[in-house]
């Protein structure tokens, strides 16, 4: 009987159709057999952090089951990533997508290779705006991500979609 531990996800894209792309990527987890989307927060739109000369940003976070260890997991979301990237390019233009493994059940792994919880999570007002949809009693590097959301920059960040089923319907 394999456990199955709570996760976290950070979905984000700024090419193309990100709102799509972001949708594909949940169905697509939400369809492995050791996977299960409980949760998915409200979509939305945010100015581009660290570059800033870079269109807006969708972004979303997502709570998930999985039967899968954190590395597998992790390799889950990059091969999703690629293969999307990839038939974007392919069949309608280019498009991206980034999804990140926030957290994962309570570990706490300094890998380089894995790192989580994700180093910047904590603050960055697009990961923890979303988050806090979701998961506002989280704890994450010892405090909620309630707290953690009170001291960041919100500025500019909106809801573009208030439906918690828009990616079900993207
Ligand atoms: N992702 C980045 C860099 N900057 N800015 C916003 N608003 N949203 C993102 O998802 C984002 C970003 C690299 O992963
Ligand atoms: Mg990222
Ligand atoms: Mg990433």
């Amino acid at each position: 009987m394999t456990a199955w531990t709570l996760a976290t996800l950070g979905l984000g894209g700024n090419i193309g159709e990100p709102r799509l792309a972001m949708a594909e990527a949940l169905a697509a987890i939400d369809r492995h057999a050791d996977c299960r989307v409980v949760a998915v927060s409200r979509l939305y739109r945010t100015p581009p952090w660290g570059r800033t000369d870079q269109a807006d940003f969708f972004n979303a976070c997502a709570s998930l089951e999985t039967a899968l260890a954190p590395k597998a997991l992790l390799d889950l979301c990059l091969s999703i990533e690629r293969d999307m990237k990839r038939e974007r390019i392919e069949r309608w233009g280019p498009r991206t997508i980034d999804i990140d493994v926030l957290t994962y059940g309570d570990v706490s792994s300094p890998d380089p290779a894995l790192s989580i919880p994700h180093p910047r999570m904590t603050e960055r007002g697009f990961v923890l705006m979303p988050l806090a949809d979701i998961a506002p009693d989280l704890a994450v590097e010892g405090r909620t991500v309630r707290a953690w959301l009170d001291d960041a920059d919100v500025a500019g960040i909106a809801v573009a979609d208030a439906d918690r089923d828009w990616w079900r319907r993207a």
